[in-house]
């Protein structure tokens, strides 16, 4: 029987020791930086690897993203051509769905409002309106999009989806591409981000894009939750909408910083909920079974899935 190919395990900033003991308990596994040039290694499990150490690697058949998301892979472009395979997993899929239920419910029933009473020992009920009567439009209706958006509609808000190709989902009002883009934001009272990071979306999330989001809503304004990628946003255009009232609040699980630089005035801004990218974490407990088995399976001959599409950049 053939040997099972070995795996680098290449990852920066967060100790990789948890994955690497679970990819070790069925595959040789080499933490980088050891393993540079090894033609014995097949397989690279990455995030945000060193740039140029793939492309050392002779024998190399596949790239495994623990994230869902690929941007990190890409930022290295020495890339060597071998299939890129990404998340794609209840657990993850479980956690977005999570956060973006938490922060959608946390504006509507004006939970930012409810913190600053407390604080002020301030006994005050606001008008209630009901989840029917706001729009909340999920950039992104992929794996992750889709999911939010049945949940969201499950509870009773209106939903409205955008993504690059047309898009049919049961219970959301679709928009798609360029032409669909103003009339999806013109629609939408909570915008969640669910995009993911190329060259077509970075940046897009700006004043003019924040300046195109309804605001007639019972809210008392529009809302932006971030949970796609830091770079798609500008912060400082975040900052501007929230303090001329384009925005009402935000949450943002992502920066185009990251971490958070203490100086940066989200931190402090009342109206800006942050976590540090923590919307859905990668857990190696559910994650490593599946990308090993699909190593298995690759190896009797079975295609990858979860493949990315290098054209499209995600
Ligand atoms: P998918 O690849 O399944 O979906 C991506 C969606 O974005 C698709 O609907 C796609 O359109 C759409 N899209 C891509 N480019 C464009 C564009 N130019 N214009 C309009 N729509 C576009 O990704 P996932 O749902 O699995 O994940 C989304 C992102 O979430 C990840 O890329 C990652 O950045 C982020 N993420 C963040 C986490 C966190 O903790 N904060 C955790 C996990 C992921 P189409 O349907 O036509 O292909
Ligand atoms: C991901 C992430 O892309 O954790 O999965 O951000």
């Amino acid at each position: 029987m053939a040997a099972k190919g070995k795996i680098l395990l290449a990852i920066t900033g967060f100790s990789p020791q948890r994955w690497y003991e679970m990819l070790s308990e069925e595959r040789e596994v080499v933490l980088e930086p050891n393993g540079e040039a090894d033609p014995s290694i097949e397989y690279a499990v990455v995030w945000k690897q060193r740039p140029g150490l793939l492309a050392k690697l002779p024998n190399l058949k596949a790239i495994f993203s623990i994230g869902a998301g690929v941007d990190h892979v890409f930022a290295d472009t020495t890339l060597p051509d071998v299939p890129i395979v990404r998340v794609v997993a209840d657990n993850l899929t479980q956690h977005m769905v999570e956060y973006v239920l938490w922060r959608v419910l946390d504006h509507h029933r004006q939970g930012q409002l409810y913190r600053a009473q407390q604080t002020k020992k301030v006994w005050h009920e606001p008008p209630q309106r009901p989840a029917e009567d706001i729009s909340v439009g999920i950039m992104g209706l992929g794996n992750l999009g889709r999911a939010a958006a049945n949940a969201l509609s499950a509870i009773g808000f209106r939903v409205n989806g955008w993504s690059r190709r047309p898009q049919d989902v049961a219970g959301v009002t679709t928009f798609a591409g360029d032409v669909g883009l103003v009339p999806f934001l013109n629609a939408t009272d909570i915008l969640v981000v669910l995009l993911p990071l190329t060259d077509t979306t970075k940046g897009m999330v700006n004043y003019g894009l924040l300046k195109e989001l309804r605001r007639r809503n019972g809210l008392g304004g529009s809302v932006l939750i971030n949970a796609g990628r830091g770079k798609l946003q500008h912060d400082a255009d975040i900052l501007r909408a929230l303090d001329d009232g384009t925005l009402k609040e935000a949450s943002l699980d992502v920066f185009e910083v990251e971490p958070l630089p203490k100086t940066s005035p989200l931190w402090g801004h009342p109206k800006v909920y942050v976590t540090p990218h923590a919307a859905a974490t990668s857990d190696p407990a559910h994650l490593v079974g599946p990308m090993l088995k699909q190593m298995d399976a690759f190896e009797r001959g079975a295609p990858l899935e979860n493949l990315v599409d290098r054209a499209a950049g995600y």
